[in-house]
């Protein structure tokens, strides 16, 4: 019904058209209860793509039934585990055969570069789909050598009904880290997309279906957080929430589940990473991973690596050869070939960039590069650059989510772990260095839940990654998101002839 012109245009995408713009309940495509609907923009443009179904309470309410049904009456639990392991390896299967069909509706309702969803992101989608495929017959619990005549052993259950919201940076990635231990321990699934991303979620769901999924498994609502979003979380029949966004709707979200039914919450929340560059750092190396660490994704990322901190021997020549390298950075229309960074979602977050952008001037950093928008539409900003910055500057302590690097210099090792982890967020933190010693010092050191060593932004689905400190709680991906998704039942029974 809708279709992008831009995208027919241009040779490195595949046309792509919004076929699924409603809710997704209980294996069918439907209307909001209320009939309304939101537009969701191209942020290249401002320009409405399509017009998606409004989820609201009533409509949670339909789809916590729904998932309910399923869990207690449905076969999704009860089939085997190879049975759902199949599903979920032919889905995967779907998702690469649609690859490039999906990575443009990703790109063009969320903006990042066509190159990065097609040849990063979707394949990563089915990569975590197998990966937890995986999983489904390996969950079990343990024999435990009680004291005293009793046989004892646990039994893994799936929790039930689990309730997800996810963020508008990573939709389908968000989506699969998401859905993919929650389905393959055998629980049912109501999640809520991002208002400002919600196409992709719905084309890739129904691929699940096609796949096998029982009815009623996974549904997708799309709508906002303070109506759809606060009805999950304090929704009766739901059995753990999973949240990925901001610190501060973090908290609302652990507060509904408290006065609610105490529902478990796992969180994945903000971050202000520190990627520290030692003295022996190869300079070039180090600014090129600095500069991505920061500037991927439009440097709309929760761990991105966004107080550079900067031995003092090397902080000249970082800070000349960082500016270079940022502007190098190839910024325009996400659909073009060798694009490095598109639009940012949306005005409102364009907005906020630029008064942080403004708040670094005003607080007395050096403005090396950028600092205002690209071009006269859609949500472009300049890849910036501050040197001079000082660990209190708002730029330096608060997330800003956009293009913009901030450069500190350090003098020696302890100062700079303290000054690392002088931050009320841990999610994660880089370090540059070919130094052992240094290295082994600085990963246990960093109060952080991920230290990329000479590296960044490493996602395999068996790497755990969440956040310490304000930055959440628990972890996603790898054997350790198992854990989120399940119950563990201990079982008792007398032994009725302890010789043997
Ligand atoms: O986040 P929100 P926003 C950070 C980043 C960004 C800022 C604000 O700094 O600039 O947050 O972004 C749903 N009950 N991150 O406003 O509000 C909402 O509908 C239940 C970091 O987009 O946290 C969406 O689905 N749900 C981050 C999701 O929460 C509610 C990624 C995230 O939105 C709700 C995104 C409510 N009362 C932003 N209110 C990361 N950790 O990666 C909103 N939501």
């Amino acid at each position: 019904r809708y279709s992008t012109a831009a995208a027919h245009e241009n040779p490195i995408t595949p046309p792509v058209s919004v076929q699924y713009d409603k809710l997704l309940i209980d294996g069918k495509f439907v209307d909001a209860a209320s009939g309304k609907t939101f537009p969701t923009l191209d942020p290249r443009t401002g320009e409405v793509i399509a017009h998606v179904a409004e989820g609201d309470a009533e409509d949670i309410n339909r789809a916590v039934s729904a998932a309910r049904k399923a869990f207690d009456e449905g076969p999704w639990p009860r089939m085997t585990a190879y049975e759902r392991q199949k599903i979920l390896l032919r889905f995967a299967d779907l998702i690469e055969k649609h690859n490039d069909e999906i990575a443009a509706l990703e790109t063009w309702d969320n903006g990042k570069p066509y190159e990065q969803s097609a040849q990063i992101e979707v394949p990563m989608v089915a990569r975590i789909f197998r990966y937890y495929a995986g999983w489904t017959d390996k969950i079990h619990g343990l024999t435990v050598p009680a004291d005293g005549p009793h046989h004892v052993q646990t039994l893994h259950e799936p929790i039930g009904v689990a309730g997800q919201i996810i963020p508008w940076n990573f939709p389908l990635l968000m989506f699969a880290w998401k859905i993919g231990p929650a389905l393959a321990c055998g629980n049912t699934v109501v999640l809520k997309t991002a208002e400002q991303t919600p196409l992709s979620a719905l084309l890739v769901s129904k691929l699940l279906y096609e796949a096998g999924l029982p009815d009623g498994v996974l549904n997708i609502v799309s709508g906002f957080g303070p109506t759809a979003g606060a009805t999950l979380c304090s929704h009766m029949d739901v059995d753990k929430i999973a949240f990925t966004g901001s610190t501060d709707t973090g908290r609302i979200v652990l507060e509904l589940s408290a006065k609610s039914n105490l529902k478990p919450v796992t969180l994945e929340l903000g971050g202000k990473s520190p990627f520290i560059v030692c003295e022996d750092a190869d300079v070039d190396q180090a600014v090129e991973l600095a500069h991505s660490a920061l500037f991927f994704n439009q440097g709309q990322c929760c761990c991105a690596g966004s107080r550079t901190y900067v031995h003092e021997k090397v902080y000249d020549e970082f800070v000349a050869k960082a500016k270079a390298r940022a502007q190098k950075r190839t910024v325009g229309d996400p659909f073009k070939a060798g694009i490095e960074q598109g639009p940012q979602i949306d005005g409102e977050q364009f907005e906020k960039i630029l008064k942080y952008i403004r708040f670094g001037q005003e607080a007395g950093a050096t403005l090396e590069t950028g600092g205002d928008r690209h071009g006269t539409k859609g949500y472009y900003i300049q890849p910036t650059v501050f040197s001079n910055v000082k660990d209190d500057m708002p730029i330096a302590k608060e997330e800003i989510f956009g293009p913009v690097q901030t450069i500190l210099k350090f003098k020696d090792l302890n100062e700079v772990i303290q000054r690392a982890n002088n931050s009320v967020y841990g999610l994660a933190a880089g370090v540059f260095t070919h130094n052992i010693d240094t290295a082994n010092t600085l990963m246990r050191a960093l109060r952080v839940g991920t230290v990329w060593i000479n590296c960044f932004d490493i996602f395999d689905a068996t790497i755990p990654f969440g956040g310490y400190k304000m930055s959440g709680t628990g972890r996603e991906k790898g054997e350790y998101s198992l854990k989120n998704y399940l119950q563990v039942k201990a079982v008792v029974t007398p032994i009725k002839n302890p010789a043997w």
